[in-house]
Order: C-alpha cells, then structure tokens, then sequence
C-alpha cells in the first residue's frame, strides 16, 4: 500500500512541475518586452548577489576555521606533505576566486538587454593555447613535486630504524617491538591461536626478546619503522598528526617509516592544550567497532624513550614461558 501512495505522490508532483513550467511559459509569452527586461535584471543581480555572498562566505570560513585543523605537522615527512598542500590549495585557491568573479560578474555585467546582441567569434587559437598550456604547466610541476617527495616517503628504511610491528583486529591495534636485537621475531598465519593472537613463531630466537606494548612510545628525530599488519578485516594505520597513513590488509603486509619530530611535551605547549596526545586511529570503516580501534602515541626524548624501553618485558619470557 505504502509503495503505492508512494508511486501516486511521484505521478502528482511530476503532474504539478509540469503544469507549473507550462504556466510559467504562458506567462513569459504575454508579458512585454520591458517586463521581460525587468526580469532578466533580477534574477542576474540574483545570481550576482548570493554567488559573490558564497564566495566570500568561503574565503572567510578559511580563516575563522583554518586554525581549528589539525596543528603543525610533527614529523619530517609530513612538513613535505603540509608544504605541497599549501602549494595546491594556495594555487587553487586564486585560480578559484578569480573565476568566480569572472562568473557571478559576467552574469551581472552581460545581462540580457533587448537592443543588445552578443558578441560572437568561432575561435581564438592564442588564448587556446594558453589555457590548455599554462594550466598543463601547473599541474604537471606539482605532480613532479609530489612524485618527488613520494619517493622520499617510500624510501628504503634506514638501517638504524627501530622495528615496530602494528597488526589491526577488529576493534584494536597489538603493537610489538623489536627487542635488543632490532629483530622482529617471524609471524606464521597457521600459528595463530587464542594463545598466540599474533601467530609468532616462537621458534625463531629473535622473537624471544620482542615486547608488546600498550602505547606506541617513539624517541623524537629518531626513524622508526612500522610492519603493518590485520588479521580479519582490511583496517587502515593512520596517524593524522604525521600526516602519514597506511592500509592494513590481512595477508599483505605493508610498511611505513618516518622521522618524529616534535614531542609530546612540546605540542601541548604549541596547542596551548595540556591533554594532547598524538593518536593513532583506523581510518577504514572496518565494523560497528570502528571508532574503538585509537591508540596514544608519545614522541619522547632519547633518554625517556631508551628508559621506558629497558623497562618492557619480553612477551615470550613473561607470557608465553610462564
Ligand atoms: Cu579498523
């Protein structure tokens, strides 16, 4: 029944949008010239008015809301990335304003007038030339940019990184770390078991001094090196405050490296907020649980950093072990 009245309520509205363009029609042919004029002249100052109120409604909105974004990025790799978004956008940005103008002016200016005929040529092969060569030119320098720096940010890992394993499960991130050996010990899919989330391979040695940890804890300046991993569903590693992030995909395991930069300490100071903690979150919608899967991440010096490190236990020695 409610399929009907719905298909009924459809029938009559096209009805009335019929009816109404075809009274709208019959208005225009009786109106005279002058009136016609009059309306002409409405709707373009119309146009002229809300589009120029949009613009500038969103050139101000850039800078009332510009500072509630994210802050200053706190790692190497993602001052490249801020750099070649202000490039874009600032690029963008005037292309945008003046074609705007242009547009709603146009609309306003050249309004139609009775006595008046527009102007007509076929072609203008300079000003083709231009338009197709200078925006051509634009663009491919940033794309170069951004190869660029593409392949800065997939370099190989510095040697001197320190290992960090991150595997996503539906809702939460296990993070294991390489332990004195810089190693971490191998996974084995066929190994996992509600004892061994992960499927270590406990009889590769090198898993024997790996830690798990509660919060990703990395020293500042230093690089540091992520294998990521998921064991049910494809989750994503995204760490808004490097401007990094990653895909998480059960059998396909991925890589990322950076270079922190700022500390914990200094970007409360830089927020003005003594809460801040950078974080890490999913950034795919990978279940009901989704919002769950965040983890505090904390830049600190290399001295804290080597202190809460020598105070981790191993997994194997204290779980597996025991
Ligand atoms: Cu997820």
């Amino acid at each position: 029944m409610s399929i009907i009245l719905g298909l009924l309520t459809l029938v009559l509205l096209y009805i009335v949008v019929v009816q109404i363009s075809k009274a709208s029609d019959l208005i225009k042919s009786l109106r005279s010239d002058d009136e016609q004029e009059e309306s002409f002249s409405n709707g373009a100052l119309f146009v002229a008015v809300i589009g120029f109120g949009v613009l500038v409604y969103s050139i101000v909105s850039c800078f009332i809301y510009g500072p509630t974004i994210l802050p200053k990025p706190a790692s190497e790799q993602g001052v490249w990335i801020d750099n070649l978004l202000k490039i874009t956008i600032v690029l963008t940005g005037i292309v945008f304003v003046i074609t705007q103008t242009l547009l709603f002016w146009f609309a306003y200016k050249y309004q139609y007038k009775k006595d008046r005929k527009a102007y007509f040529f076929a072609d203008h092969n300079k000003l083709e030339i231009a338009w197709t060569i200078i925006p051509a030119a634009v663009l491919t320098l940033l794309i170069v940019f951004g190869i660029q720096k593409w392949f800065k940010i997939f370099s190989p890992t510095p040697k001197e990184a320190i290992r960090i394993e991150v595997v996503g499960k539906q809702y939460a991130w296990s993070v294991r770390y390489a332990g004195a050996d810089k190693k971490l010990g191998k996974r084995d899919f066929s190994l996992v078991n509600p004892d061994n989330e992960l499927g270590i391979n406990w009889n590769d040695a090198s898993s024997h001094d790996d830690f798990m940890a509660d919060e990703i804890v990395l020293p500042v300046g230093k690089p540091v090196s992520f294998d990521i991993g998921a064991l049910d569903v494809i989750h994503n590693f995204w760490l808004p405050h490097f401007r990094l992030m990653m895909s998480a995909v059960p059998g396909v395991p991925t890589h990322l490296w950076f270079r922190p930069t700022v500390t914990t300490e200094e970007m409360k100071k830089e927020t003005n907020n003594p809460n801040f903690e950078y974080v890490v979150a999913c950034n795919k919608l990978c279940g009901s649980g989704h919002y769950n899967m965040k983890k505090v991440v904390k830049v600190v010096s290399q001295e804290e950093y080597e202190k809460w490190f020598r105070s981790q236990k191993s997994y194997y020695y204290s779980v597996v072990k025991q």
